[in-house]
């Protein structure tokens, strides 16, 4: 039997696009950035429909790269570009895998298919007076399963942390067909390896994961929002140690700059609140069951920081001021297909890393436009660059290596995918890609999951 008649037999006949149109936009990553040619997207509906795609996969020896709402940025979800047409990998959609299950007020946890996307499980936990913790712009197409996958971070993880901390079991399906199901979701469990952790940040590197149990939070109706000038980088990151003294409940703290704001505001086409007052913006919310907004003023009132500020005071407000922080994605997409590099520091040397980036880049390409901006609270700079894409490794190998040597992660919250493999030993030592490779070999012993994707393929 061929590949393609295998796959038919697994997932049944309509759920198997061969033809060129119907690929098309499965390969493709959403910046535009990263394309290859794929032999076959296939749509599993079950998990055991998973588990037969793998093992004819497996059998004959065809790469599968894995696919959820295709909104990664790293290149990770896509083929590569182009090689021999029998290498031409299959695509394995989790799109179908929806089913969500009643949430449990015990456990306070819910079992969500992989495919299932972050707003769909967030009204689902708030229609039952829970909340999901992880929040991010691409909230309406990201799946759960490629957040974990990714290990996604967004706006709440200042509270909340990030994806592998919301999940406490996993169904997976391995290359060779079995399926690994662990979603009793225990409070306490310390019989060895978690494999629902290792899978959290895998990126489609080591099996599909099908199925999450994962954790839910106590929903805080109650937000207060404000945008803040500040002088610099230096002073977002004194005054939101100073907020965080005075205010538990904060929720979320973003950092902002004026290119990256002004750009936004003309893709809104709205005007921009503190036009011109700082040299760095911080947005800052804070949540609670009681309106926290007197709190956020008074701690504001007490902060030396802040050179103006405009504080919400009503939803439409609040939406206002965090659309001109959220859309800066699609602002930058509009504006050309960008470098995205997403890096941490430690919170001491995010103004120096802000300082010298500028310089690092322009010493590549002159003429490159830059517009950075990020999470705040765990110091993750996104940084674009426009007009660098002929000199995209130069760029990236030079503001990496910036990063490393300030003792900071090449990847902070979006994976390494396709777009940093090279770069992972900035990150790791050999030592530890050499036990990620013995993982990956014990997953995938032929190589075929996400080949090229987070362990680059020479190293
Ligand atoms: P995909 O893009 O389809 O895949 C991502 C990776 O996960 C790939 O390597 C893929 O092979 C693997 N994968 C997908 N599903 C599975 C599965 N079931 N099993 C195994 N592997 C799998 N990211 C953040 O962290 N924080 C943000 O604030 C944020 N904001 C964003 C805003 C915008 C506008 C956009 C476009 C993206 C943003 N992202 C952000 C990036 C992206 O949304 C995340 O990386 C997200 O986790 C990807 O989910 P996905 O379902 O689209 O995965
Ligand atoms: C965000 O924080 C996302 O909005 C996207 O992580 C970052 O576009 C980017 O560089
Ligand atoms: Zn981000």
């Amino acid at each position: 039997m061929t590949l393609e008649a295998a796959l038919r037999t697994a997932v049944g006949p309509e759920h198997v696009l061969l033809d060129r149109d119907l690929r098309a936009s499965y390969e493709t990553d959403w910046t535009g950035r990263f394309t290859g040619t794929c032999r076959a997207v296939v749509r599993p509906g079950t998990t055991t429909q998973v588990a037969r795609v793998l093992a004819a996969c497996c059998e004959a020896r065809v790469p599968v790269v894995i696919q959820g709402g295709n909104t990664g940025l790293v290149g990770g979800s896509v083929p590569a570009a182009p090689g021999p047409a029998d290498q031409f990998p299959v695509v394995l959609l989790t799109r179908r895998l929806t089913e969500l299950g009643p949430v449990s007020r015990a456990s306070r946890q819910v079992t969500a298919g992989a495919g299932v996307a972050l707003t769909a499980l967030t009204a689902h936990a708030r229609a039952a007076g829970l909340d999901f913790g992880v929040d991010l712009a691409a909230r309406d197409t990201a799946t759960v399963g490629g957040m974990v996958a990714t290990n996604a971070g967004g706006i709440r993880v200042i509270r909340y942390g990030s994806m592998r901390e919301q999940v406490t079991g996993v169904e997976a399906a391995l290359l060779d067909g079995r399926v690994i199901s662990r979603l009793g979701g225990l409070a306490k469990d310390s019989t060895g390896y978690d494999i629902g952790h290792l899978l959290a940040g895998s990126e489609g590197t080591l099996a599909v994961i099908t199925r999450l149990r994962l954790r839910l939070v106590t929903a805080e109706p109650e937000r207060a929002v404000a945008m803040i000038a500040v002088r610099g980088t230096a002073e977002a990151v004194e005054l939101l140690a100073a907020l965080r003294a005075a205010l538990p409940g904060i929720s979320a703290a973003e950092l902002c700059f004026g290119p990256g704001l002004a750009l936004t505001a003309r893709h809104l086409r709205v005007g921009l609140p503190l036009e011109g007052a700082g040299g760095a913006y911080v947005l800052v919310e804070v949540a609670g069951e009681a309106d926290p907004l007197d709190d956020l003023l008074a701690a504001l009132g007490k902060c030396e920081q802040v050179l103006d500020a405009t504080v919400a005071s009503s939803a439409a407000d609040r939406a206002r001021l965090w659309a001109l922080r959220e859309h800066h994605t699609e602002a930058i997409n509009s504006a050309g297909v960008a470098l995205k590099l997403d890096v941490s520091v430690p919170a001491d040397r995010l103004a120096e890393l802000v300082e010298r980036l500028a310089d690092a880049i322009a010493a590549i390409e002159p003429a490159a436009r830059m517009v950075t901006f990020g999470h705040l609270a765990e110091a993750n700079l996104h940084v674009n660059v426009l007009g660098a894409t002929g000199n995209a490794e130069s760029v990236t190998g030079a503001v990496l290596t910036l990063v490393a040597s300030l003792g900071g992660s090449i990847s902070s919250e979006h994976g390494v995918g396709r777009a940093k493999a090279p770069w992972l030993g900035l990150s790791r030592s050999p030592a530890e890609i050499d036990v990620m490779r013995s993982i990956k070999a014990a997953f995938d012993p032929f190589g075929l999951l996400n080949p090229g994707v987070l362990l680059p393929a020479d190293q």
